[in-house]
């Protein structure tokens, strides 16, 4: 195990900053009312350390935020992602794993820079990252059509997209960076012009829905898994959008033609088989989207299930 196995660190981010509709932000509150602490602590039998209480950073939120390069809320979501890259930071640099629990993706800009950075420290290695998500999330702020900051994470994390200014994101360093050769993506079925443009130039791994339709989940995952190779630390960044509506309706940017429930626990569950998991971010639940309350609660199942395999749940 590339993180000690008994131990793991929760960070929940009730953020909706990179993205325009409320509610994602009550995402990590419902996910732990609904029990996914104490399943995790008491079924799992980890032992958590940080506690339960939902992070806000108010105190982060400038007076004035204004567009800057055409994101939206550029100065907010860069310092909630720095402060919440140091709060993953100090869990990971002591060997637990972390567990962050979003909030809008936005905030892998956080734990990526924070995970990057402990594993460079810790073992010396490049941290790969397993992409689950309906959308690639790779535009730069040129290339993004609506500015929204969720739509541009992998952007920030791996250099593509650069900025000096340490109020607008300058504050990633190449120790927080991710190596493009060392993220795949699975799921996606809903991709820019441009973001496509990036994935081909850059040759990056990616493993849409006709990929999984063509090879099914198990070979597809067998080639991410070789592609990122052998023995490399994992961070498994999860949007719970990645998921067909039919499983998780309840989140900002539903998309037909997505992963089974049992597709996604697939994933998680190859992964968590690796034993190299580091880290884990499930991003993307909004409960208040939901036509009803079982529309709701069925997502806050969903999500919960996909964290529960990834540490290993459903594994004899
Ligand atoms: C689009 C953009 C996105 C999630 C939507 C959508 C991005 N590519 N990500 N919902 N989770 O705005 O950049
Ligand atoms: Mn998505
Ligand atoms: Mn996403
Ligand atoms: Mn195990």
């Amino acid at each position: 195990f590339l993180s000690n196995p008994e131990d793991i660190g929760v960070v929940a981010v009730g953020f909706s900053g990179g993205q325009g509709k409320a509610g994602v932000d009550a995402g990590p509150s419902a996910l732990i009312e609904s029990g996914l602490l104490s399943q995790i602590q008491n079924e799992l039998n980890y032992k958590l350390h940080g506690d339960d209480k939902v992070n806000a950073y108010n105190d982060l939120v400038p007076k004035q935020d204004p567009p800057y390069r055409n994101m939206k809320n550029p100065g907010t979501v860069s310092a909630v992602t720095q402060r919440l890259s140091e709060q993953v930071y100090s869990h990971a640099k002591e060997g637990r794993m972390v567990l962050t629990l979003g909030g809008d993706h936005s905030i892998a800009i956080g734990t990526i820079a924070g995970t990057a950075k402990a594993i460079r420290e810790r073992l010396g290695r490049e941290t790969a990252v397993i992409w689950v998500d309906a959308h690639a999330d790779i535009n730069t702020p040129e290339t993004s059509d609506s500015g929204n900051i969720h739509g541009m994470p992998v952007a920030f994390a791996t250099g593509l997209a650069k900025e000096e200014k340490p109020e607008y994101f300058g504050w990633l360093k190449p120790e927080n960076m991710l190596n493009v050769n060392k993220l795949v993506y699975i799921g996606l079925r809903d991709v820019d012009a441009g973001e496509k443009k990036l994935l081909r130039e850059n040759g990056i791994k990616a493993f849409s829905m006709f990929d999984i339709d063509r090879y099914g989940i198990g070979r597809v995952v067998e080639m991410a898994l070789a592609h990122i190779g052998n023995d490399t630390p994992i961070h498994l960044s999860f949007d719970v959008d990645a998921l067909d509506p039919m499983w998780a309706p309840s989140t900002g940017t539903p998309v037909r033609g997505g992963l089974t429930l049992r597709e996604g626990d697939f994933i998680c569950e190859s992964v968590h088989l690796t034993g190299n998991l580091v880290a884990v971010d499930l991003v993307e639940v909004n409960p208040s989207l939901a036509v009803d309350r079982e529309a709701e609660a069925e997502t806050i199942r969903a999500g919960c299930s996909l964290v529960r395999c990834a540490l290993g749940e459903s594994l004899l």
